[in-house]
Parts: structure tokens; C-alpha cells; sequence
């Protein structure tokens, strides 16, 4: 076997041409999803299945949120129905622990979850944190049109590198615990009147139920799903099972492809 020779220069215009190439495409786009955790990488398959040009933008280098480290960092995680339907979609293997419960293994959920997403045309961006919104103001009426995004690196340098900006049509934060896209508008946005409330402590079934039902638009342009949900809306926090998540990222990418189904019907 012969390894092709590649001159270093050709190695770096090829990353440059492609990279650039590649983000240019992505600078106004559908749908712009905050953070890979279990609710941003599901709610992302589902919109760009629906033929949403979706992007989502991941702070660190590695898909998969708060999946990998499962409960206490065991490699079986908790399922409950009806969402062990959306990784039997995406071919992940489960077994039954008890009714309607589920064992599945965190390494498999993860890449599946993942693979899924892309192959259904979601774009993944690592090593991108999200850190501002864009917003316009029009008759009093408010509405978010995109994220401003940094490289994670230059962050954690504390240099001062400005920002780039992305359009979108929607911004979705799942972003976890710190539901942080939000935390940005509550700051800087006040004429959204956001309350960013934190969540409460532990009560499993609770805060599945109230973390699906309040997913969804928290101002125009602006969505939320996963735990983000709960910091939101000061609701129970639900630890190591993660059907919610699903559940959750499933139902906003089914009311933004509703909202752009009316729109389209509209327009
Ligand atoms: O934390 P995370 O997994 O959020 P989730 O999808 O699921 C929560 C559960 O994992 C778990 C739980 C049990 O179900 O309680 O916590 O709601 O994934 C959030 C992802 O967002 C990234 C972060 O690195 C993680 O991968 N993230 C957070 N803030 C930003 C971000 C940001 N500002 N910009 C980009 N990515």
C-alpha cells in the first residue's frame, strides 16, 4: 500500500476552501439549535427530516451533553415510554427493565442519537459556543433572528476576538441545566420580560411531565427544550433518566415545523 503524499499546504487550503465553503452555507439558516445534549441532537433529526436547514452549535468538541456521564457515570441509561420509540427510530438497542422502562447503553445512545442527526442533514458545529442573541424590534413587538457565536477556545483564553453572527429562524436553546441562550435574553433583551427562574430539586416523574408539556416558543423566534425547560419554569429537576429529553427535543422540532408549514401555507 502506497500512502498518498499531500503537500502541508495543500492540507491547509483544503481545510480553509472547505471549512469556509461550508460555514458560508450556514450563515442564515431555518432553525439554529443551542448545545448536542439529548434534547438538541433529537430535536435537531427531526427538523432537518422535515427539510429544515438546521444547525446546531456545541460547546465542546464532543456530541452528547450530559449523556455520556449518565447517572453517576454508569454506562446503562434509564428510558421510560412512549420515548424509547425515538431510539428504537434511530436503531439503538434497549432492553426491558421493567414495564414501560428501559435500559439503554450511553455510549450507543450517544453516537446514535448523533449519527441519526446528521445523516438526516443536521449540521453539527463543535467547539462553538453560543454567547449572544441578534434581535429586532419592530411596532413593540420582538422578535430573535439568530445567535452570535465564539470558538469555546478563544473563550476559555479570555482574549478579546469579536464574535460572528448567524441568522435564523428560530433559535431553540437546549442547553441543559443552565438553559444559558435564555439566560442571555433575560439579561439583554429586558423588553422580552424573561424570568429565568432555576429549577427545583429532585422529583422524577414531575418534572418529565412538566418538562414536555411547557417545551416550546418562550418569545418570537426564541424556543426551548430539554432541562432548560425546568430552569425556565422553576420546575423539578428529574436526574438520571432521559426520556424526557427526548420526548421534549421531539415536540419542539414538531412545533417549528408546524410554525413553517402555516407560514409557507401563508406566504
Ligand atoms: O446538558 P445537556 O445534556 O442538556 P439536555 O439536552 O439534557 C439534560 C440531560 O443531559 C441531563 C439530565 C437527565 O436527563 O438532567 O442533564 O437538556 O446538553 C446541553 C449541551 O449544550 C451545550 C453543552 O456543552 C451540552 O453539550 N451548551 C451549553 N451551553 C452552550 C452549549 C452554549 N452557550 N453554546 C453552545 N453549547
Amino acid at each position: 500500500m502506497r500512502i498518498k503524499e499531500v503537500d502541508e499546504a495543500v492540507v491547509t487550503k483544503a481545510i480553509l476552501e472547505g471549512s469556509l465553503k461550508y460555514l458560508h452555507e450556514l450563515t442564515e439558516v431555518d432553525v439554529a439549535v443551542v448545545g448536542a445534549g439529548p434534547a438538541g441532537l433529537t430535536a435537531s433529526r427531526y427538523l432537518a427530516k422535515a427539510g429544515l436547514k438546521t444547525v446546531v452549535f456545541e460547546r465542546r468538541l464532543s456530541f452528547g451533553g450530559g449523556i455520556g456521564g449518565g447517572g453517576m457515570q454508569l454506562p446503562m441509561l434509564v428510558v421510560q415510554s412512549p420515548a424509547d420509540e425515538i431510539l428504537r427510530e434511530v436503531g439503538c438497542n434497549l432492553t426491558t427493565y421493567r414495564e414501560g422502562v428501559y435500559l439503554a447503553n450511553s455510549s450507543e445512545m450517544l453516537a446514535k442519537l448523533a449519527y441519526s442527526a446528521v445523516k438526516a442533514g443536521a449540521h453539527i458545529i463543535l467547539g462553538v459556543t453560543v454567547d449572544d442573541l441578534i434581535y429586532r424590534s419592530e411596532e413593540n413587538r420582538t422578535r430573535i433572528v439568530g445567535v452570535v457565536v465564539q470558538w469555546s477556545s478563544v473563550i476559555i483564553s479570555g482574549l478579546h476576538v469579536d464574535p460572528l453572527a448567524f441568522k435564523a429562524g428560530a433559535v431553540v436553546d437546549c442547553t441543559g441545566h443552565d438553559a444559558e441562550v435564555l439566560s442571555v435574553a433575560s439579561r439583554k433583551i429586558p423588553e422580552l420580560n424573561l424570568m429565568i427562574q432555576g429549577e427545583k430539586a429532585m422529583w422524577v416523574s414531575e418534572s418529565e411531565r412538566l418538562i414536555v408539556e411547557k417545551t416550546g416558543e418562550v418569545s418570537p423566534g426564541l424556543y426551548v427544550a430539554g432541562m432548560a425547560v425546568a430552569t425556565l419554569n422553576q420546575t423539578p429537576r428529574m436526574g438520571p433518566i432521559f426520556g424526557g429529553m427526548l420526548l421534549s427535543g421531539k415536540k419542539v422540532a414538531e412545533i417549528i415545523i408546524e410554525r413553517y408549514k402555516q407560514n409557507r401555507t401563508q406566504g
